[in-house]
């Protein structure tokens, strides 16, 4: 079962990883370029069976994404409270109120001025995917923004379906001169795709992954993506290619490492599609059908923020 090379993964790191002190605190166990792939051509994805995965979460966060959004607001409306933790240090650190979480939420939720001011992650994934910053000259060695910037999205099936072998066709989230205002500069950081016989594969570089809790989503995303687009350029699903850089388990993971790494996989479940939608940025929610998803219980982590 594919899913044993991600149970591996964390079963190496935990046991040869080296052991390195982190932007956190928490301190991790790290090992340096791994790589993981996953056959998406019978239709199923790499959702983990070993432990329950809320994959209405990872879709939500990924239309979000997609819909150029950076403010947590609408995902927390949503019910996903996955990036409330970074926004919310932040005010506790510049105001020096003890608010909790819950507190904090339903503040942004109802307080559109709040979370204007409280909610942005800066310019983060959803900025530069649809809104890449563009400068024209304005004279005299003047640049003028140019506020819609560049929509990777809208070029890439543009590219996809017009010069299916085109060996240009990134996704870029690292823009070096946006990177100090993001409140986390993007982990999921280039993917990259590739047509052949008729099918679309994917290669995810990410910088940094955290593999107890950010991993299982970030398999998911990437194969999520390759689904659309292809469905969006007529193509079949290929294969996702996962490259880590800083591959690490965090310290207190063990007991997740331990849980997981015990329980036998179940078979990987479907994804289908409810319908076509016109273009990749009218997707919903409810055109996602997972089939087959059986799972083993969720298991809580601490999250290193
Ligand atoms: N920081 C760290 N240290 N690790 C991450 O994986 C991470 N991921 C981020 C932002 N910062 C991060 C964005 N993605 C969870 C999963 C993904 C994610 C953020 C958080 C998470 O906490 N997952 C839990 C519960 C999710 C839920 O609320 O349903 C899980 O058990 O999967
Ligand atoms: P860093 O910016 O210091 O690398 O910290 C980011 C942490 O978050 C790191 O543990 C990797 C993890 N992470 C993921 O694994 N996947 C993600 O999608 C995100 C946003 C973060």
């Amino acid at each position: 079962h594919p899913e044993y090379s991600y149970l591996d993964l964390l079963d190496r790191l935990w046991r040869d990883g080296v052991r390195r002190q982190d932007r956190t605190g928490t301190g991790t166990r790290a090992l340096f370029g791994q790589s993981l792939r996953f056959d998406l051509t019978d239709g199923t994805v790499p959702l983990l069976t070993t432990k329950r995965v809320s994959w209405k979460t990872i879709v939500r966060e990924l239309l979000w994404f997609l819909r150029g959004e950076t403010n947590i607001r609408p995902l927390v409306q949503e019910g996903v409270t996955i990036w409330t933790d970074w926004p919310l240090e932040r005010y506790r650190k510049a105001t020096g109120e003890a608010i909790t979480q819950r507190d904090f939420e339903a503040r942004i939720v109802a307080d559109a001025d709040f979370a204007a001011a409280w909610g942005d992650l800066g310019p983060v994934y959803g900025a530069q995917w649809r809104h890449w910053p563009r400068y024209e000259p304005a004279g005299d060695g003047l640049y003028r923004r140019d506020p819609e910037g560049i929509d990777q999205i809208a070029r890439l099936v543009r590219d996809i379906r017009a010069n299916p072998t085109s060996r240009r066709l990134m996704l870029a989230g690292w823009n070096v001169a946006e990177v100090d205002r993001m409140a986390l500069p993007p982990c999921h950081t280039t993917y990259q795709y590739f047509v052949a016989e008729g099918r679309l594969s994917g290669l995810l570089h990410q910088r940094s992954c955290d593999v107890g809790l950010g991993l299982p989503y970030n398999l998911m995303t990437a194969s999520l993506l390759i689904r659309m687009l292809a469905q969006q350029c007529d193509l079949l699903p290929g294969e996702l290619h996962w490259f880590g850089g800083d591959v690490h388990v965090y310290e207190n993971h063990g007991e997740l490492v331990e849980t997981q790494t015990a329980r036998v996989p179940k078979p990987w479940p479907r994804l289908d599609f409810a319908r076509r939608p016109d273009s990749i940025l009218d997707y919903r929610l409810e055109d996602f059908v997972i089939a087959g998803y059986e799972a083993y219980p969720a298991i809580a982590a601490p999250i290193a923020v």
